[in-house]
């Protein structure tokens, strides 16, 4: 999320093969990954607003993004999650800089150090066939342990995932063909070893992870000033799940 953009003008595109396995039932475990999983944790949106015992409702100015972060731009209704970014002038939450947008974000209050972790969401498109904004699912923990991006939109480069571990960061990476509309998200992290990521049950990257543990996973609907910008969107997410073996 934070150093990514500069590093992916020469990745090269991949295509993705988006047909689900029909025997991936919602809810059975993680799509496309291989092994027996127990739900670890999750929230399925199904509430009025936001349970706050399990997240943070982002106020923070995102770095590399043009929106602040604002409770009020995340809510739940309908089963789903909503992230909406708006064009309105706001002064971020720690009230160091004013933006030309505002947005939505939620951070777990509980970290991870490895298992296997998906969302389900809705993205909203740009001309193009691209996707709008700068949307993202990552994990992360700085500066001690770094950050895993299991996806990020990102224009011109499509659907992309990299890791970051410090303090050593090499920023391994990969783009598929942007995804917009509704999609699962996932990834399979090995502490000390890779960080694997699936697209609708399909395995699209694979990486080394040499960083530590112990990172909380975020979702948000931030945009830059490279991005292709659609407003208002919603970003909607169905569920996000975490599993253990
Ligand atoms: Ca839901």
């Amino acid at each position: 999320m934070t150093l990514l953009r500069c590093s992916l003008a020469a990745v090269a595109i991949v295509s993705l093969a988006l047909p689900l396995d029909a025997s991936q039932k919602d809810g059975a475990g993680p799509k496309g990954i291989p092994g027996v999983w127990s739900l670890d944790w999750s929230d399925e949106f199904s509430g009025t607003q936001v349970d706050l015992g399990p997240w943070n409702v982002a106020g923070h100015a995102p770095s590399g993004a043009i929106n602040c972060y604002d409770s009020n731009q995340a809510r739940v209704s309908g089963g789903l999650l909503h992230l909406i970014l708006e064009h309105r002038t706001d002064t971020c939450a720690d009230g160091s800089q004013t933006r030309p947008y505002v947005s939505g974000s939620v951070s777990a209050k509980k970290t991870f150090t490895a298992g296997a972790f998906e969302a389900r969401v809705n993205v909203p498109a740009a001309p193009g066939g691209l996707i709008a904004n700068f949307p993202a699912f990552w994990l992360v923990a700085w500066p001690a342990v770094g950050e895993i991006d299991i996806w990020e939109g990102l224009a011109e480069s499509g659907s992309c995932w990299s890791v970051h571990p410090q303090p050593n960061d090499q920023e391994p990476a990969g783009c598929a063909a942007p995804t917009t509309g509704w999609h699962t998200f996932g990834a399979e992290w090995t502490a000390g070893k890779r960080v694997d990521v699936y697209y609708d049950g399909r395995m699209v990257g694979s990486m080394p992870w040499t960083g530590g543990a112990a990172q909380y996973p975020v979702l948000d609907n931030a945009v830059a000033d490279w991005s292709s910008i659609i407003v208002p969107a919603d970003l909607q997410v169905d569920y996000v799940r975490h599993w253990i073996k």
